[in-house]
């Protein structure tokens, strides 16, 4: 994975957090220094850096957490959804709508345009295109070679000349022979031999007048960190139909530098280089690529649970209290049976968050859908004064629950059976540790 380094320390940075006994205003505080580090670390602007904690810091510390989730896991998402916003928000594709799309790569030499142009072409031959490459690379001797050798294997076919020494006119020849073949995506390499920006942007104008590309590509290395947003900046100011490619980000302790340079530009970055190998090459997505980053395996999973928490009821209050006295009844227990199984999700929320994790046996809140459904039946069949009072419900009422409700005698013991055990435990379970649940849960503002 990219950017271990940095991943690594935003994840002790989270994981921190998850351990904690509180979440107060320090620990906050303290999470938001352990990120500020990892990201200067990273190469990552110091003045960005210092914005996107600040209003990381300030929703931690102002915002609740939706109904369901706990503090920590609500500052967790906040992370995540500013690290996603901070590299772009959005993925955005690169797309293929014309027959042939015509790309140009443009690159200071070195940065990985050749490389990357052979991973982009396998990369779209894996989606079921053809692809034609063209080398208008005069300077470099051997460029022509070090594509063909690239993609050979692959059977996608370079066009390109040794002898020529005019790269315009060889990216023109190489387009018109791939569109009389017919392919679907012509990809153009060029030289990049220029040192800055300026040269660099006068030859992806003279390439482009005479192809025409569809999109220009941008290669980007990784290495140069946070220097990226000079030739990110412009290049986007010289062509609206830019986009970037990040490459070397395997490894290099900067990549997260130039990554959120280029994203802040509001250039696309499209892809991303990994390695050296022809598969080494990632469709950039911001959302997966934090969630990667932050290694919490199925971060989007979480805040899907997370959003889905948020329509949820939130318990009542008596409905809490209820619970502390082991003074429930039936009613109370169906009600608390279906928001338990809506706490499905946030069980596993829970289990994803290492640190966390709560002590409530499975089978006692967790008794599915079918069977909440039976309750439901076999409770519609009771009087209000046995749901009220159901230590009234003796042999002959439960003959007759089960008769009326369609069930057997065993079924409306089994609900009575549950509705004991439940009572018993909540009895049982100390004070401390039922409030502790509670505020794992958000059982409404208990204050215990
Ligand atoms: N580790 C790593 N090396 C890369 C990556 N992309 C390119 N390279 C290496 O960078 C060097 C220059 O790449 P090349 O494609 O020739 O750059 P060009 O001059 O822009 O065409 C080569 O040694 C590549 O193997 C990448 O994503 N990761
Ligand atoms: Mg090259």
């Amino acid at each position: 994975m990219a950017l271990e380094k940095l991943g690594k320390a935003l994840n002790s940075a989270l994981k921190k957090l998850a351990r904690s006994r509180t979440v107060d205003e320090a620990t906050i505080k303290e999470v938001v220094r352990d990120i500020q580090r990892a990201l200067i670390q990273a190469d990552v602007n110091v003045r960005m850096v210092l914005q996107l904690t600040k209003t990381i810091e300030k929703r931690a510390l102002e915002e609740e957490p939706p109904a369901g989730a706990s503090k920590k896991e609500h500052i967790i998402q906040i992370v995540y959804e500013e690290l996603t916003k901070f590299l772009g928000k959005e993925a955005k594709p690169l797309e293929i709508k014309e027959k042939p799309t015509i790309l140009l790569t443009v690159g200071i030499q070195g940065s990985g345009k050749t490389t990357s142009v052979a991973k982009l072409a396998r990369h779209l031959q894996k989606r079921g295109y053809k692809v034609g490459l063209v080398c208008s690379d005069t300077w470099r001797p051997g460029a022509y070679f070090q594509l063909k050798q690239l993609v050979e294997p692959l059977g996608i076919e370079v066009f390109g000349d040794p002898e020529e020494k005019d790269a315009v006119k060889l990216a023109r020849e190489g387009v018109e022979y791939f569109k009389e073949k017919g392919v679907d995506v012509i990809i153009v390499d060029s030289a990049g031999r220029h040192k800055e920006e300026s040269g660099l942007i006068e030859e992806m104008r003279q390439i482009s007048e005479a192809i025409k590309p569809h999109e220009v590509i941008l290669v980007i290395d990784g290495t140069i960190g946070q220097q990226a947003y000079n030739q990110a900046l412009a290049f986007k100011e010289a062509t609206p139909i830019g986009s970037i490619i990040v490459t070397k980000l395997d490894g290099s302790a900067k990549g997260g530098g130039a990554l959120s340079a280029v994203a802040a530009t509001g250039a696309p970055i499209k892809f991303i280089g990994v390695g050296e190998r022809i598969d080494d090459l990632e469709a950039f997505d911001p959302k997966r690529f934090v969630s990667r980053l932050l290694g919490m395996g199925d971060i989007e999973g979480l805040l899907e649970k997370l959003e889905e928490l948020q329509k949820q009821q939130e318990f009542k209050e008596e409905d809490m209290e209820k619970f502390l006295k082991g003074k429930f009844n039936l009613k109370d227990m169906y009600a608390q049976l279906e928001a338990m199984q809506n706490m499905g999700p946030l069980k596993q929320i829970l289990q994803m968050i290492p640190g966390l994790g709560y002590s409530l046996p499975d089978d006692m809140v967790k008794v599915g859908e079918e069977k909440l459904r039976k309750y439901r039946v076999i409770m519609d069949s009771m009087t209000d004064e046995e749901l009220e009072n159901p230590e009234i419900i003796n042999y002959s009422r439960i003959k007759r629950i089960a008769r009326g409700s369609g069930t057997s005698t065993a079924e409306v013991r089994e609900l009575l059976n549950q509705y004991n055990q439940m009572k018993k435990m909540f009895k049982s379970m100390d004070k401390r540790k039922l409030a502790k649940m509670a505020k794992k849960f958000n059982f409404g503002g208990l204050g215990i």
